[in-house]
């Protein structure tokens, strides 16, 4: 996918701000539930007077004060440099090869070259998508807020039809619990209230052995589960393979795909029906390139995975373009929030990525 002539210019300094925000619907995932998202604010400042912006999720808010002083160190290697995303990916993978390009030095970086491709799009006065050769245009979407693990079946039902609002045709629910009887039961009472017709995703964020997820996803195949997400380790790459071809429902992998030499053996290895890197995880806007390439060389479906304003870019620039994990985490620190309309992302065509922070939200959010 070629680009547009970048446009020239200079890195002149870097800031990071850490916040936390409140989720409107709480993420209860097998592993744990969230409800609060620690994320890192950045603003990649030029000579030229223009400013990328960017955030990341850490996940813990511990992970923030790390996230934070990598970006300083990022800084100190990229101030006074020209902008151009590839060299400067380069350069920092090199300076951080003892340490590796992995966890929160991969999300720094990730998070830096995010920001680069805004700055540099909106240099060229076009949105991000633009600048990839893609035009925007609204993107299919599910709702990924809330449908977490609870005891409460009623109140997750009508959570689930809360969640169909502006015509989304497509919500996740999120899986793992003790017994394949309560899976069953918790499925079972989100598909009556959101019909037949609602596309409905399961997460299990990893936490089968493969002879459960065999058993489970056995059960799963008769209750017309549209994707069955990170049934085992994700990098359990012979477990994901053998259950592939167990089962009728296909398998969506990904969001721990580490850049894209990780994405590269997962394809190969586990051969997944389908794929959603994580931006902070794939390298960035310019790991996520490198991702789109070859979902498309092996002709698999590819979706994101959070960071929904960034994603819808990425996705319009994607040939396997799939389904946008759509959250509202960042709304609430934005100033255009990202428009969804009859349960599409609506890619903005304003320059740039379309991210820029309301200054008040900030204030009020930031932990550090
Ligand atoms: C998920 C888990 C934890 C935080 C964010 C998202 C989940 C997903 O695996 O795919 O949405
Ligand atoms: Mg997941």
């Amino acid at each position: 996918m070629p680009v547009q002539a970048l446009p020239t210019l200079t890195v002149r300094a870097l800031r990071a701000v850490p916040v936390e925000v409140p989720l409107n619907f709480v993420l209860g995932t097998s592993r744990g539930a969230l409800d609060r998202a620690p994320l890192v604010l950045i603003d990649l400042a030029t000579e030229e007077g223009i400013v990328g912006h960017a955030y990341l999720f850490g996940y813990v808010r511990a992970a923030l004060p790390g996230i934070v002083s990598l970006l300083g160190e990022i800084e100190g290697l990229v101030r006074g440099q020209p902008l151009d995303p590839g060299v400067l990916w380069s350069a920092l993978a090199r300076r951080f090869a003892l340490i590796g390009v992995q966890g929160l030095v991969r999300m720094a970086m990730a998070g830096f070259d995010v920001a680069a491709w805004d700055a540099l799009a909106i240099a060229a006065g076009l949105p991000l998508c633009r600048l990839l050769d893609a035009a925007p245009r609204p993107i299919p979407a599910y709702n990924s807020c809330g449908l977490g693990l609870t005891e409460d079946f009623g109140a997750l039902a009508a959570e689930a039809e809360r969640l169909l609002a502006r015509g989304f045709g497509a919500v996740k629910l999120r899986l793992g619990y003790p017994s394949l009887a309560q899976d069953l039961a918790a499925l079972r009472a989100v598909r009556r209230h959101i019909g037949e017709a609602v596309r409905l995703m399961v997460d299990y964020n990893q936490a089968l052995t493969r002879e459960e997820a065999a058993l489970r996803g056995r059960a799963l195949d008769q209750e017309g589960v549209f994707w069955l997400e990170e049934p085992i380790p994700h990098d359990d790459y012979a477990g994901i393979l053998a259950l592939g071809r167990a089962l009728k429902t296909p398998i969506q992998i990904g969001e721990n795909f580490s850049l894209p030499t990780g994405m590269k053996a997962a394809l190969e290895q586990a051969e997944p029906a389908y794929v959603m890197p994580d931006l902070e995880r794939i390298g960035g806007v310019s790991g996520w390139r490198e991702a789109a390439k070859l979902a498309a060389a092996a002709s698999v479906p590819m979706s994101s995975h959070l960071f929904p304003e960034v994603s819808a870019h990425l996705l319009a620039a994607t040939p396997t373009c799939h389904y946008l994990e759509y959250v509202d985490w960042a709304d609430v620190l934005v100033r255009e929030p990202l428009a969804i309309e009859n349960g599409h992302a609506m890619t903005p065509a304003r320059p740039g990525n379309g991210l820029s922070w309301d200054s008040g939200a900030v204030a009020r959010y930031r932990v550090g």
